[in-house]
């Protein structure tokens, strides 16, 4: 197919003093920061339905940007967002991206139909994948949010035969997954969730959520899926409610079902947000359990509670990201997911690549400045020092297991008050420490 964005060449690396608004002003593919390219680090990837069909339409209105490309023919649309998202992708040097099964090829009414019709464009992509080998699929998931079927929920909908049909989506993505070499897949709960509590058996939902992800996982293993499962939690949005809330009652509901070994979380930002938490609280959690997988990355706005999907573009934010990300050994199965969208005001072509550029130099800055928290060392030696008591004496016998509740007692009663262990938790010093390596890059 002919170049589609005619008047725009590669994005290419120009540096922080360049004024050209098509040009990375700090992401640089094959600099090395942090013992590995920003490339490998970052691992960027491109959300299909976000990029390729989201047309600015919102609850007042309807779309701002032409993403029929061309096509009126829903086949011939199909195929055309896949050359044009391959020639974004490579303009932009990004090398991943992320679909819903529907995002690649809409229903067309019977499931036998959109199956075959799906198998059409999988296979349309495969071959351009085969043509580019530099690109590849970070993960597949299936949309059971969207059509009417799954107005009560799909694995938790009241009906089983939702759930039957639901379970044939997902097995036909997790095939498509498997086959375009996908290391992830992604369940996002879209209205596993409920309106009110009046007409909601919470706990049949909550076990057929489990037994939905416990069929997908047997399944996607018997036909050789060795990468991640994914759960992306996210609290409200669209249901009033939703199951997987957060970090930390994902990894609950994991392990509740014996499903920790074959799930990781992919965070999102705005998720974490809506959750009243930080992302970088999303992150520690999922880290600290080693549940840390994957990344959609974008940002909410602080005054409005509601998931804006915007561009990432606040570094502060970006950077204790990638402190996370850095301090959790880096990607292996997962990456960075702009699920983003241009805001509807932003409704050109150009926009598109604008807020690409925006995000990557968001994230590149990010890298930079957390490979710096970490090589500075002045962060992590606070909290080392913070937490210096466990490491001899009592702290120590506590840890190993040595130091009993009667022991623990003799020992307060012979120490007294405690007030030399007592010290600043230093936030201002640490918030100062963070401006001085940021703007000292
Ligand atoms: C919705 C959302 C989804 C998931 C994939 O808020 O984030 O796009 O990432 O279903
Ligand atoms: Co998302």
């Amino acid at each position: 197919m002919s170049e589609f964005f005619k008047n725009i060449g590669k994005i290419a690396y120009e540096g922080k003093g360049s004024d050209n608004p098509m040009a990375f002003k700090y992401y640089n593919p094959d600099e090395v920061v942090g013992g590995k390219t920003m490339k490998e680090q970052l691992k960027f990837a491109l959300a299909w339905w976000h990029a390729m069909g989201g047309d600015g339409t919102d609850m007042f209105g309807c779309g701002t940007t032409d993403k029929s490309w061309g096509q009126c023919d829903p086949m011939a649309r199909a195929r055309a967002k896949v050359d044009i998202a391959f020639e974004i992708m490579d303009k932009l040097s990004i090398d991943y991206f992320c679909w819903h099964d529907r995002d690649l090829s809409p229903e067309f009414g019977s499931l036998a139909e959109t199956n075959a019709k799906f198998d059409e464009i999988v296979a349309y992509l495969e071959q351009k994948m085969k043509e580019n080998p530099s690109k590849k699929l970070l993960w597949g998931t299936a949309k059971c949010f969207d059509h009417p079927r799954y107005m009560h929920g799909a694995g938790t909908s009241p009906s089983a035969d939702v759930f039957a049909y639901a379970a044939a989506q997902i097995k036909k993505a997790l095939e498509a997954t498997v086959r375009l070499g996908g290391q992830g897949y992604v369940f996002w709960g879209g209205r596993e969730g409920y309106e009110t509590l009046l007409n909601t058996d919470m706990g049949l939902e909550l076990d057929n959520m489990a037994r939905l992800m416990r069929m997908a996982v047997d399944y996607g293993r018997s036909i050789g899926f060795t990468g991640d499962f994914y759960v992306e939690p996210k609290p409200k949005e669209p249901t009033k409610h939703q199951y997987d809330f957060d970090s930390a009652t994902v990894i609950g509901f994991l392990n509740k079902y014996g499903l920790a070994n074959d799930f990781k979380l992919n965070i999102e930002a705005n998720h974490a947000t809506l959750a009243q938490h930080t992302f970088q609280h999303e992150l520690r959690v999922a880290r600290v359990n080693n549940m840390f997988g994957s990344i959609d990355a974008n940002q909410g706005d602080t005054l409005l509670g509601w998931d804006t999907d915007q561009f990432p573009t606040n570094v502060y934010e970006a950077a204790l990201c990638m402190y996370e990300v850095l301090k959790a050994g880096g990607f292996t199965n997962g990456g960075l997911n702009f699920d983003a969208k241009t805001r509807r005001g932003s409704y050109t072509m150009d926009d598109i690549f604008h807020s690409f550029i925006a995000g990557m130099d968001t994230f590149a800055l990010g890298l930079r400045i957390a490979d710096k928290m970490i090589t500075d060392g002045r962060m992590d030696k606070f909290v080392a020092d913070r937490y210096a008591s466990w490491n001899t004496g009592i702290g120590a016998d506590i840890i190993s297991g040595k130091a009993t509740l009667a022991d623990l007692e003799a020992y307060a009663l012979a120490k007294g008050e405690v007030t030399d262990s007592l010290t600043s938790g230093g936030q201002e010093k640490l918030e100062s420490i963070m401006n001085n390596i940021m703007f000292n890059l």
